[in-house]
């Protein structure tokens, strides 16, 4: 149900069942779980690229699942403690940066997990729906919290309230998402940007996540001590290191992503 294909450098995480748009089941949280934790376990994967197989990328939470028929009164806070809050956080916590490759419709969950990735691309075709409110539900992984900090208060608003679809190029325009691309190109992209930043220095990146992440709830005084303390982490790693050495002798660096 997730597919787990080794590159030069980086991951590529594949959401695998096409024939229900990649909805999430306990099976597909379980193997997608693992696939994190063995890119993050794995020194020489230092990027990941997640996106979906066929037509779609995730339509959320799969709602045909036997214990989320009517009828049965379900957990929901039990499916989001267990399957849905740890993913969004160890995708946050991944110490390399993720790019989520959008390859088609991101709804429920779904369009959260993307958004919760760290560089976001998505086909032109592609459209994000917060589809919790069409079932009762509240816009869940995470997505009350980033959609006001990546549209503003009004535009999240009315998103997560009318659950209407916005197109990849509106989510490009709003800030949602880093870019839309024409989807013949999309994967390409994903590639070249996933190829790029495995060549990058990964422990400065991780730290640059660590610190975009803090300032979402940090305030400046907070901040700047926490910049003085990682940026003293940064100095000290053999990446630094390399990248002055590399500008002074006019060569391009050779990171080992330490
Ligand atoms: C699906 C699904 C799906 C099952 C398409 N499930 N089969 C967290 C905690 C606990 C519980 C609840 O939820 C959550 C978080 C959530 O994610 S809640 C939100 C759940 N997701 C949705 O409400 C989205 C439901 N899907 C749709 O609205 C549409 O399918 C979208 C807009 C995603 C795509 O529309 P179309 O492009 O027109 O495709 P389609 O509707 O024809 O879907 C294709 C097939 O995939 C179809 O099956 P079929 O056998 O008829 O070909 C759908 O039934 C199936 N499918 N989403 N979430």
């Amino acid at each position: 149900v997730v597919l787990n294909e080794p590159r030069d450098g980086y991951r590529v995480i594949t959401l695998n069942r096409p024939e229900r748009l990649n909805a999430f089941n306990p099976a597909m949280h379980a193997a997608l779980r693992q696939a994190l934790d063995a890119a993050a376990a794995d020194e020489s994967c230092r990027a990941l690229i997640l996106t979906g197989a066929g037509r779609g990328f995730c339509a959320g939470q799969d709602l045909s699942d036997r214990d989320f028929r009517a009828g049965e009164i379900p957990d929901l806070s039990a499916t989001l403690d267990t399957l849905y809050n740890p993913l969004v956080r160890q995708l946050r916590d991944l110490p390399m940066p993720v790019v989520c490759a959008v390859n088609g419709v991101a709804a429920g969950a779904g369009a959260n997990i993307a958004l919760a990735c760290d560089i976001v691309l998505a086909a032109r075709s592609a459209r994000f729906i917060q589809a919790f409110a069409r079932i009762g539900l509240v816009p869940d992984s995470g997505g009350t919290w980033l959609l006001p900090r990546l549209v503003g208060r009004a535009r999240a608003r009315a998103l997560a309230l009318l659950a209407e679809p916005v197109p990849a190029p509106q989510a490009e325009a709003w800030g949602m998402i880093w870019r839309a691309v024409e989807d013949e190109s999309l994967m390409a992209e994903a590639h070249q940007l996933a190829a790029h930043l495995a060549v990058q220095p990964t422990a400065g990146l991780a730290l640059i996540k660590q610190a975009l992440d803090a300032a979402e709830t940090n305030d400046l005084d907070a901040q700047l001590d926490l910049e003085r303390d990682l940026q003293g982490r940064a100095g000290r790693s053999p990446d630094y290191a390399e990248g002055v050495a590399a500008f002074l002798e006019k060569r391009p660096p050779r990171f080992s992503g330490r």
